[in-house]
């Protein structure tokens, strides 16, 4: 059984001026992680913080791209949904995870998240390649990958589903008493389903360590977030739950890490879950057989050129006394990477035929 939910606060006394300001009000709890963020809306990072920043979204940038080629060529099967442009959100928030104890779970976008633990980007490939040296065996693909090491529960194809897993992952945490939250990624249009309120609700209920991340990437498949939701301030969507919203840039890793240092604080301090809206865009179609035509060219250059999550960084290495040089042989070293991961797993077998018996089902309890 759960654990009961603290005790809430009785409000302050006149006699507690200082706190009364806050106490007095009773929606502060809804508003006051947006205020703590937005004294100090960037994270303060070291050159080497930085450069580190740059090679996570670089690799998942350029690994992104040769899944495309992949993919191209048919040697992707099904479905393949690319992260470009999406970058910052899951370097940003992953950086500020404890690995021994915290979880994570996503949707079918998903190779991202799992490049952001650095799990080798081979293992990563084979796994979209449908081979034996996979790390789901070959048997997942793109969008059903996991890696219960990492504590990275998949890779879900079923829109919103991951959040109310992510809600029994978070009671899991809260019951084993391991000190661990949970990390529960959804989109703009999985922000409309039923469950994700039930989730909510019960989350909110039972105080469970739960951080809520909504990847605004502004389209569910070929429908515009305004065309769809009524509300797209999404961070808002807790109001009713009385959980804390925080609306963040998802464009600027600097700015997510700082987001999430907060919101990680007020879940470990035993304050219940939090809601954050990660505003960011996705370059590529929905999925690689996605033409894009609902949108324009214009509009997702704009994007591109003004606000690209790696070149902000790039520019700001390079204003911190970083040559083009330097940047241009983190890129040559990532692009060989990502070329070897390629060429492992076209080299690796499929999986043997024996492989259809096993993981398929629990034989014991
Ligand atoms: C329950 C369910 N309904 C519909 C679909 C079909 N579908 C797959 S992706 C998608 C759009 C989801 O968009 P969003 O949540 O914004 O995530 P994004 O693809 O932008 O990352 C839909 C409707 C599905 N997979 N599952
Ligand atoms: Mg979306």
């Amino acid at each position: 059984m759960a654990k009961k939910p603290a005790a809430k606060k009785a409000p302050a006394t006149k006699t507690a001026p200082a706190a009364a300001v806050a106490h007095d009000d009773p929606d502060f709890v809804l508003h006051s992680l947006q205020e703590e963020f937005n004294a100090a809306k960037r994270f303060d990072a070291s050159e080497d913080q930085l450069l580190e920043f740059y090679r996570q979204m670089l690799l998942i940038r350029r690994f992104e791209e040769k899944a495309g080629q992949l993919y191209g060529l048919g040697l992707i099967g099904g479905f393949c949904h690319l992260y470009i442009g999406q970058e910052a959100v899951a370097i940003g928030l992953q950086s500020a995870l404890d690995g021994d104890k915290d979880s994570v779970i996503t949707g079918y976008r998903d190779h991202g998240h799992m490049l952001a633990y650095g799990i080798d980007p081979k293992v990563i490939m084979a796994e979209l390649t449908g081979r034996e040296a996979g790390i789901s065996k070959g048997k997942g693909g793109s969008m059903h990958m996991f890696s219960t090491e990492h504590k990275f529960y998949g890779g879900h194809g079923i829109v919103g589903a991951q959040v109310a897993l992510g809600g029994g992952l978070a009671l899991a945490h809260q019951y084993n008493d391991d000190g661990g939250l949970c990390l529960a990624y959804f989109g703009d249009g999985a922000a409309n389903q039923g469950q994700v309120y039930e989730t909510f609700n019960m989350a909110a209920l039972w105080n469970l360590p739960i951080v809520f991340v909504v990847e605004d990437n502004q389209y569910a498949m070929g429908t515009a977030s305004k065309r769809s939701s009524a509300e797209t301030r999404f961070h808002r969507r807790g109001t009713a739950f009385r959980i804390p919203g925080m609306d963040v840039n998802g464009m600027d890793v600097l700015e997510v890490r700082a987001a999430a240092e907060v919101a990680f604080k007020h879940v470990r301090d035993g304050k219940g879950p939090v809601l954050m809206e990660l505003n960011t865009y996705r370059y590529r179609g929905h999925s690689m057989s996605d033409p894009a035509k609902y949108r324009t060219r214009d509009e997702v250059q704009d994007q591109r050129d003004n606000h690209d999550p790696i070149e902000r960084v790039k520019k700001a290495l390079i204003e911190g006394g970083k040559s083009e040089e330097d940047l241009k042989a983190i890129d040559k070293e990532i692009r060989k990477i990502v070329a070897e991961s390629a060429d492992f797993a076209e080299n690796s077998p499929e999986p043997g035929v024996g492989e259809l018996y096993t993981d398929v089902l629990v034989e014991e309890y």
